[in-house]
């Protein structure tokens, strides 16, 4: 037994070993409680905001309630099992895959445990009454008929009254944003019945991401006679009306807005997904500070810190259940699923945020059309059978399906004619070619079903903060191709009218545990870190969205640069992002020509000459505001080579910078004689598959095959020479010696080597000025993955 504090998840640290899978399986939690001769008279609920995925509850031996689902709340009213004093709550939980719980699948990990708060509440005889089959508070606000001049509100509620009949008094006060009160009533109100209020004030406030005004609503019951308070109820409401335009996109309160944001999963290094409140608030303030309007809340629904923070920034938001992938054809599985999205819609319902329910998330990935006619038949009959389950509980917000990139797989089974709004999520430029495919494809789509509006519910491409290139290509996980790909997309969007907006796939790299990629068991596509450091692109948002001065000097997160070696320099982009007009840097002192920013950025390629470089920004905008930034870059004219490899890696624990690989000639430093990268993939160089025993993969995912040596040219002396291998191409078959300046020194064999395992051997060599490694072939072909060269001295 183990002492642990909630939120919690069994599921931390597991998905990201070198082990594959994580558990999923059981874990139990047990509690004491100790209730007072008072609070055991009242009514006494536990609240439990989400436990993934299946919760037996048993409150002194006896079974209390269950749950199943791992994204939403429950209720269960406990006191039939509870007395005066101590009291053993004992929660079963537990992560396994049940064909009838969404999701069954999906590209993030499904951490188990109690990973929201748990609450003990504790009730008076009259009482708001809870909803305990769907989690939720029953206090209902819907809009309706709201515009300039008017904001219509709906209250619904009703009451429970367990004890000896009373009268009861509402007691309603409205504030507005500015803490006015601007209506107040009290009027008698029966237990039992739904209570439904309409009110209507004049000339609202209205609610829009610029300005954020919420209404404040304190609602209470109290006792007709003695005035006792009951119970009270307090929330925020906000006033705004919207539209989706299949012509012409978004609209809010009367005005065009395109909506720009991005997806966010729940998770944080350390903490799997559970999450303190104050982590969910600082995420959500992150995605405000990016400039964003509007965010997806990923696959399911999230917690409610999160949906209050939107509410009170200003973002508008979609949110969905976690149904992605993957559907049971069970009456077992439409019954759970269609319940986890009353409760999502119940328990979700009045944050003003929300404007799209949706309900299933690229249901066709990995179908086809003649093959699997039967599957993409139930999935049809399935969603409309979820329209109508939405239509019918939120007729107040849009409803929409996400769909991936092919657009006759959706179009010809009538999946796009079903929801409201169609979501896509388009991936070209990275899991297909070209970002500027975007255009054509939405331009197609619009043509094909133009009387629906369309959102880009995710666009994304990896990047890891350690890999930097020139040449940045798909696939790559260079920062820098990330940039290039984000900078496409925003241009584009703002050319399709018809376009209602668009969301980054993801605001941050997330946990996926069956991902390899440059990070293994990370998604990479976050504009931050795991961790939350900003990657370039995200600045790139931040200059394009925001309004307040901003400006930043790219690179981020890369403070060492390669110095260049001979006489041929280096050169390399300097970037300075922001929202002001005109830059200027100075490096080292020397001034560059000043440049008007386009498109949200400036570059100067800066030759990378000396030991260090001081870059300095000056960035001015039209009102004459001016901005300063300086950042230090060091230069580095370490000979470390990653073989195979056309990008720049840093790694951030050491500051040990690693150089591409090249083709050696007379007046190069280093090279290769012979041999060729391994690339044996459309896209990605190198292989795609993790590597065990290191933390830094992309040093060994890539290799040269077939080469015969490597040439450097060195200061005379002594140097440790370090050679990386690691067994990525498991066909490859070679048998070597390492000789080097003719002297043999280690016999290496393929057969030897564990398959996607780094290994490493160290040499120390005495050499003049060229230094040449051989391999010497005995078997197949000859293979390298890295060659570091550490003076000794
Ligand atoms: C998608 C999925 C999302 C994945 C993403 C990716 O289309 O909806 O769950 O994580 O692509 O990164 O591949």
């Amino acid at each position: 037994m183990e002492q642990v504090h909630l939120p919690h998840t069994w599921n931390a640290e597991d998905p990201f070993d070198d082990e594959p899978g994580y558990f999923r399986g059981q874990g139990i939690y047990t509690r004491t409680v100790t209730l007072s001769a008072e609070e055991s008279q009242k009514d006494l609920y536990l609240k439990f905001e989400a436990v993934n995925q299946r919760a037996t509850v048993k409150v002194n031996g006896v079974k209390a309630g269950e749950h199943k689902g791992g994204y939403t709340a429950f209720y269960l009213k406990i006191d039939e099992y509870t007395h005066a004093g101590e009291n053993e709550l004992r929660v079963e939980v537990d992560n396994l895959h049940d064909p009838s719980v969404v999701p069954l699948k999906g590209d993030f990990n499904f951490y188990g445990g109690i990973y929201r708060d748990v609450w003990l509440e504790v009730e008076n005889e009259v009482h708001f009454t809870k909803d305990t089959s769907l989690g939720a508070e029953q206090i209902y606000l819907t809009s309706f008929d709201t515009h300039k001049e008017k904001g219509g509100l709906q209250l619904r509620f009703h009451i429970t009254n367990t004890g000896k009949e009373q009268e009861i008094l509402q007691h309603l006060q409205i504030y507005d944003p500015g803490g006015n009160l601007v209506h107040q009533d009290q009027v008698p109100v029966d237990p039992g019945m739904e209570i439904s209020k309409s009110y209507t004030l004049e000339k609202p406030v209205l609610w829009s991401p610029q300005s954020p005004a919420l209404y404040r609503l304190k609602l209470s019951l109290w006792n007709a006679e003695t005035l006792e308070v009951l119970d009270a109820f307090q929330t925020h409401y906000a006033f705004r009306y919207y539209r989706f335009d299949a012509d012409s996109g978004f609209y809010l309160n009367g005005k065009p807005l395109k909506l720009i944001g991005a997806n966010r999963h729940q998770d944080y290094p350390g903490l799997g997904n559970a999450l303190s409140n104050d982590r969910h608030r600082k995420d959500i303030q992150l995605l405000k500070d990016m400039g964003a309007n509007f965010f997806r809340t990923a696959h399911y629904p999230q917690d409610q810190a999160v949906l209050n923070a939107c509410d009170s920034l200003g973002l508008l938001v979609s949110m969905e259940i976690p149904l992605d992938h993957e559907m049971t054809d069970s009456p077992e599985f439409r019954a759970q699923t269609r319940h986890m999205m009353e409760e999502m819609i119940a328990q979700h319902h009045n944050h003003p945020s929300i404007i799209i329910w949706a309900y299933m998330n690229e249901m066709f990935l990995g179908r086809k059309l003649e093959r699997d006619q039967k599957d993409i038949q139930t999935i049809v009959d399935f969603a409309k059978e979820m329209e109508g389950l939405s239509r019918a509980k939120a007729s107040d917000r849009y409803t929409m399906i996400p769909n991936h990139g092919q657009l006759e797989l959706y179009e010809r089974p009538g999946l796009t004619r079903l929801p409201m709004i169609v979501g896509w999520n388009l991936y070209f430029g990275w899991y297909e070619e070209d970002p500027e495919n975007l255009t054509r494809f939405l331009h197609n789509y619009h043509k094909q079903v133009p009387d629906k509006p369309v959102l880009i519910t995710e666009y994304g491409a990896g990047a890891d903060p350690r890999i930097r290139s020139l040449n940045p290509e798909r696939f790559d996980f260079s920062v820098d191709w990330q940039f290039q790909y984000h900078l496409s997309y925003l241009n584009q969007f703002r050319k399709m009218d018809f376009l209602s907006g668009a969301a980054v796939w993801n605001l941050f790299d997330f946990g996926s545990e069956f991902r390899q990629d440059a990070v293994p068991h990370i998604n990479s596509k976050g504009l931050m870190s795991y961790n939350r450091k900003p990657k370039d692109a995200y600045f790139l948002y931040q200059a394009r969205l925001t309004k307040d001065p901003f400006a930043e000097i790219l690179p981020t997160q890369f403070p060492v640069l390669p110095a260049s070696l001979g006489s041929e320099p280096i050169y390399w982009p300097i970037k300075v992002v922001s929202n002001l007009q005109d830059a200027t840097i100075q490096v080292n002192g020397d001034l560059y020509p000043s440049q008007k920013l386009v498109d949200g950025f400036a570059e100067w390629k800066v030759p990378l000459v000396g030991d260090s470089l001081h870059v300095f920004a000056q960035v001015t905008g039209d009102s004459g505001k001016v901005i300063v930034r300086e950042k230090v870059y060091y230069l580095s004219s370490a000979l470390n080579i990653n073989l195979g490899a056309n990008f720049y890696f840093h790694d951030p624990e050491t500051y040990t910078l690693w150089r591409p690989d090249q083709a050696f000639e007379e007046g190069k430093f280093f090279g290769h004689s012979e041999g060729m990268a391994y690339r044996p993939r459309q896209a990605g160089i190198g292989t795609s598959r993790g590597i065990d025993g290191t933390e830094l993969d992309p040093l060994y995912q890539t290799q040269n095959q077939g080469l015969s040596g490597y040439h450097f040219e060195l200061v005379p002396g002594e140097y440790e020479v370090k050679l990386l291998w690691a067994r990525i191409d498991p066909k490859l078959d070679g048998k070597f010696m390492v000789v080097i300046n003719g002297k043999e020194l280690d016999e290496v064999d393929s057969r030897k080597m564990d398959e996607f395992k780094a290994i490493s051997h160290s040499y120390r060599v005495i050499t003049g000025k060229r230094m040449i490694i051989e391999l010497k072939l005995s078997r197949g072909k000859t293979f390298l993955n890295g060659i570091q060269i550490i003076s000794s001295k």
